[in-house]
């Protein structure tokens, strides 16, 4: 084992502004590897950095943009940096940070991707953020800036209106169509509730509240990183969102968020 307490794992995550300590670890991807690193133990430690930043801190280390990527996403967050003992070793990429800290610390009762579990996690990880990205995209990301300091809003706009091709304010649904919109996000996690079902003892399965049931592994992370966004970013116009999301669905997510609690400790 290479990362000790005073030698840790060095982890790099967004800042949000310094005068909403609430909206401080506000990023769903970052979130995924916080979760990670706390559900295995291992001592690490935060940097924060701004997202007008991020390629700039990540081109220091010595990373290129990512593969086939241009603009604001050739560089993205989370990155580790482990100690190990051949010198530093920088992972890029939630769930490969997730692979690589099972191999590099395995501990069976604490596999992220307990065994065959790989490519159905995979899957699940691929397919919730592109089920849930067109809905998020409306309703969470314009709010962003909201949590972010004068410089990264400047940057989230900017780069988001890039992308988007139309203002950042002009995205988010308003009136009748805010709560289409807010319908197009249960009926994905309609979804995801139905596969979780069949994890309940009278269909065959182990019980529980996580993803796997009764075991917790990376695709928790990914649901509840999702989670910890809607609630930082705080979508107060639709009367609290959480309010919302954690009635669905018999209480499960209220459940699944109860559970992982206990992974949620920030630096
Ligand atoms: N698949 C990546 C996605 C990472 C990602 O989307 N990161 C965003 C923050 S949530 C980012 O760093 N964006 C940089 C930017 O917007 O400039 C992962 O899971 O690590």
């Amino acid at each position: 084992m290479a990362a000790t307490e005073s030698n840790p794992i060095i982890f790099y995550d967004l800042k949000a502004a310094p005068e909403l300590p609430e909206a401080k670890a506000w990023s769903p991807s970052t979130w995924k590897t916080r979760l990670t690193l706390n559900y295995k133990r291992l001592p690490y430690k935060t940097i924060y950095v701004c997202l007008a930043d991020v390629a700039s801190t990540l081109q220091s280390l010595g990373l290129g943009p990512l593969e086939g990527r241009a603009g604001p996403f050739a560089f993205m967050l989370p990155v580790i940096i482990d100690p190990t003992p051949s010198g530093p070793k920088i992972i890029r990429d939630s769930a490969e940070i997730a692979r690589y800290l099972d191999i590099t610390y395995p501990d069976p009762e604490r596999a992220l991707f307990p065994r065959g579990s790989h490519a159905l996690q995979a899957y699940f990880d691929r397919n919730l953020n592109a089920s849930l990205l067109s809905p998020c995209v409306s309703l969470i990301i314009p709010l962003v800036p909201s949590i972010l300091d004068e410089r990264d809003k400047e940057y989230f706009v900017r780069t988001r209106t890039e992308i988007f091709g139309r203002p950042l304010s002009e995205i988010r649904p308003q009136g009748a169509d805010l709560d289409k919109a807010w319908e197009l996000f249960k009926a994905e996690l309609d979804v995801v509730d139905a596969a979780l079902q069949r994890n309940d003892p009278k269909h065959g399965g182990p019980g529980g509240d996580y993803v796997m049931g009764d075991k917790f592994s990376f695709a928790d992370c990914v649901v509840v990183g999702l989670f910890i966004w809607i609630n930082k970013v705080k979508p107060e116009a639709d009367g609290n969102a959480w309010e919302r999301i954690r009635g669905w669905h018999n209480g499960r997510w209220e459940r699944l968020w109860k559970k992982s609690e206990e992974f949620m400790q920030v630096d």
